[in-house]
């Protein structure tokens, strides 16, 4: 999928993050990139897996598109809607979100994340097919296996992960990283996190792997503990589970690591429900979900890979794609609706921001009124 975009395959190194449907894949790479930039649902949304490549060099966040007429477009991601509209587009043929991937950075080699549509194979036979295309085309990188422990060993997982490990067999190129997902959900009064690790492993182990290691993750933790440092807006529902959340990863033994460059870079304090805390005590619970862990076996698998070190800036995606006038655009503040394309029925009050559905502007928040009554 990256060749449309000029990128060729040979220099980078992608980083699919492969699961059944809601086990949290979106929310992975959100808690990666420290933002809601993956649009999160609890139902399928489509079959398209959408790629986010890292560029050190930039602070926009963007995604390059390309239209099935043929058109090709860049938008900047200026809030948590615009992914979702951008995949949801009929006209859209594929997407690549560039970002600055903070706690990925200085790996000198080019990796792109890939969000790979979830299999559920009674719902839409499309998400399995795409990930098995994505599977069989995959030649080197690394396959970020999430395990749902919620739902450990369904017969939708039993299928993907055999699917999953079929085609990776002849591929010695390729590492895997099992990660077991939603460790908050789990009610330890009932079934402690260590021994759900060890039936996950026997799990993975009766498919034929040997020598299992599992990251246990909360990547809904990760992901809001991260906005709160990156000061990201959330919504009701993050703020809720951050403030429940953070007593329990909190932890305040003495440690030299609080007086380290890295650990106190914004020198700020943040206020999470009735407490006050540190960016040493924030990056401390961050840690604490498990997300850092798997970043540095994500560096490690990614250091051993072959591949020449390359610029997003010897690419020609960041050249040629004019600023998308459309639907999703906050660029576009007039009234011409010549070059929209797609339904456009509603339009900011306060901005004159054309609007594709009726709810609040995408701009700046306000509400929308019907394009015919103006
Ligand atoms: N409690 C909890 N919920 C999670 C976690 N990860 C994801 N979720 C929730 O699970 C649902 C599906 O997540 P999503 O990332 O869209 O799953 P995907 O279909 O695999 O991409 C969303 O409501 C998420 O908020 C987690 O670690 N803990
Ligand atoms: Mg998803």
């Amino acid at each position: 999928m990256l060749e449309t975009f000029g990128i060729v395959d040979d220099k980078i190194i992608p980083i699919c993050v492969m699961a059944t449907m809601s086990s949290g894949k979106s929310t992975f790479i959100n808690a990666i990139l420290g933002e809601e930039i993956l649009p999160e649902k609890n139902e399928a949304c489509t079959s398209r897996a959408l790629a986010v490549i890292n560029n050190q060099y930039t602070q926009e966040t963007r995604a390059y598109l390309h239209k099935k007429d043929g058109t090709k477009g860049v938008v900047e991601i200026f809030n948590q809607g615009i992914v979702s509209r951008i995949n949801a587009d009929e006209n859209v043929e594929s997407v690549l979100i560039e970002k600055n991937i903070l706690s990925l950075s200085n790996l000198k080699k080019q990796i792109v994340l890939i969000d790979t549509p979830g299999v559920n194979n009674s719902e839409d036979i499309r998400h399995a097919k795409r990930t098995e295309d994505i599977l069989k085309r995959i030649r080197k990188g690394i396959i970020i296996y999430l395990l749902n422990v919620t739902q450990l060993a369904t017969n939708d997982d039993e299928i993907l992960l055999q699917m999953v490990l079929d085609n990776l067999r002849k591929k010695p190129d390729v590492r895997i990283i099992f990660v077991l997902n939603k460790i908050d959900m789990l009610d330890e009064e009932k079934e402690s996190i260590s021994n759900v690790i060890c039936v996950a492993k026997q799990y993975i182990k009766s498919h034929g792997v040997e020598n299992i290691k599992i990251f246990p993750i909360s990547a809904l933790s990760a992901k809001t503990f991260r906005m709160k440092l990156y000061g990201n807006c959330m919504t009701k529902n993050e703020e809720k589970h951050l403030e429940q959340n953070f007593p329990e990863y909190y932890c305040t033994t003495k440690s030299m690591l609080q007086y380290a460059d890295s650990y106190n870079q914004y020198r700020e304090e943040y206020k999470i429900g009735d407490l006050k805390v540190t960016e040493y005590e924030l990056r401390r619970a961050i840690e604490n979900t498990g997300i850092v862990e798997i970043e540095k076996q994500l560096q490690e698998f990614i250091l051993q890979q072959e591949i020449e070190q390359i610029n997003l800036d010897s690419y020609s995606i960041l050249e040629g794609y004019k600023d998308l006038e459309g639907v999703y655009s906050r660029k576009r503040k007039s009234k011409n609706i010549k070059n929209y394309e797609g339904e456009v029925k509603w339009i900011c009050k306060s901005c004159k921001q054309i609007n594709g559905e009726y709810d609040n502007c995408i701009n700046c928040g306000e509400s929308n009124v019907r394009l015919s009554l103006i």
